[in-house]
């Protein structure tokens, strides 16, 4: 009887904090930009409460399926290797696979090549491109080096994020008028290593995600979202591509009516 009434306090009590995301439901997503990197790995563990992509992959998502607006989110993300020195991050306002907010953060500064310069430290993203095949992978290392796909709407160079160390990211989108706000700090919240806020309304609503490009075993965990209003997508424009399959499908409908008939 005293355990019953002990388990009931407990239950009562344990609903007035809020609920971790169950991340069960979200989706993943990777590009093939670099052509030479495999796609993302993302695998759920704790209860549906911990992400880990455990890949050296091409710019990868983890979506939670949700076009809102008006919510703060919270949580917690480390990468739990020594190895490598790359992207990991959050994408927001998403709308589509072209069109989106990306806020990343890099451990080491790195000049490549084909894709420019990365320094380390913060930045945040706004992709817009005209479609997904017009991405390249500049767009997300060297961002200015291709401003028609890409603009570097806050930066923050210099400071790399630790290897194995859990970090904090508090994000409010749209909470306020006009503004997107994010802050990052360390685990114990006595450090922020960022806090930044920009007015940019090319997106005022759409998915948040996970984010890393090219870095392995980056870790999400314990998200929490407060508020939050669904609202639908905006209207997305019919690719033209789509129009070219229009007669053979048409066709494909009419053989199909005479197999059955044949049968008949
Ligand atoms: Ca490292
Ligand atoms: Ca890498």
């Amino acid at each position: 009887m005293k355990t019953m009434i002990a388990l009931s306090l407990l239950s009562f009590s344990s609903a007035s904090f809020a609920t971790n995301i169950d991340l069960s439901s979200w989706s993943a997503d990777t590009y093939n930009l670099t052509g030479g990197q495999t796609a993302g790995n993302w695998t759920l563990s704790n209860s549906n409460q911990t992400v880990t992509q455990t890949i050296n992959a091409d710019p990868s998502v983890y979506l939670n399926n949700l076009n809102q607006t008006n919510y703060s989110m919270d949580g917690s993300w480390k990468v739990g290797t020594s190895s490598d020195d790359d992207f990991i991050g959050f994408v927001f306002g998403y709308q589509n696979d072209h069109q989106y907010y990306v806020m990343d953060w890099k451990q080491r500064n790195q000049s490549a090549s084909t894709y420019g310069y990365a320094d380390a430290g913060f930045r945040i993203l706004k992709i817009d491109a005209l479609s997904r095949s017009a991405l390249t992978v500049a767009d997300f290392w060297d961002a200015d080096l291709n401003s028609t796909n890409s603009t570097v709407l806050a930066s923050n160079a210099g400071t790399g994020w630790a290897d194995n160390t859990t970090y904090r990211f508090h994000l409010d989108f749209f909470t306020n008028p006009g503004e997107i706000s994010i802050l990052v700090q360390n685990d114990a919240k006595t450090d922020t290593l960022w806090d930044v806020t920009i007015n940019d309304l090319s997106y005022t609503s759409g998915q948040f995600g996970f984010y890393n490009f090219s870095q392995q075993q980056v870790q999400y965990s314990g998200f929490t979202q407060t508020g939050g209003e669904i609202v639908p997508p905006n209207a997305v424009p019919v690719p033209a591509a789509a129009l070219l399959f229009a007669p053979a499908l048409l066709g494909f409908i009419s053989l199909r009516r005479k197999a059955k008939q044949a049968v008949a």
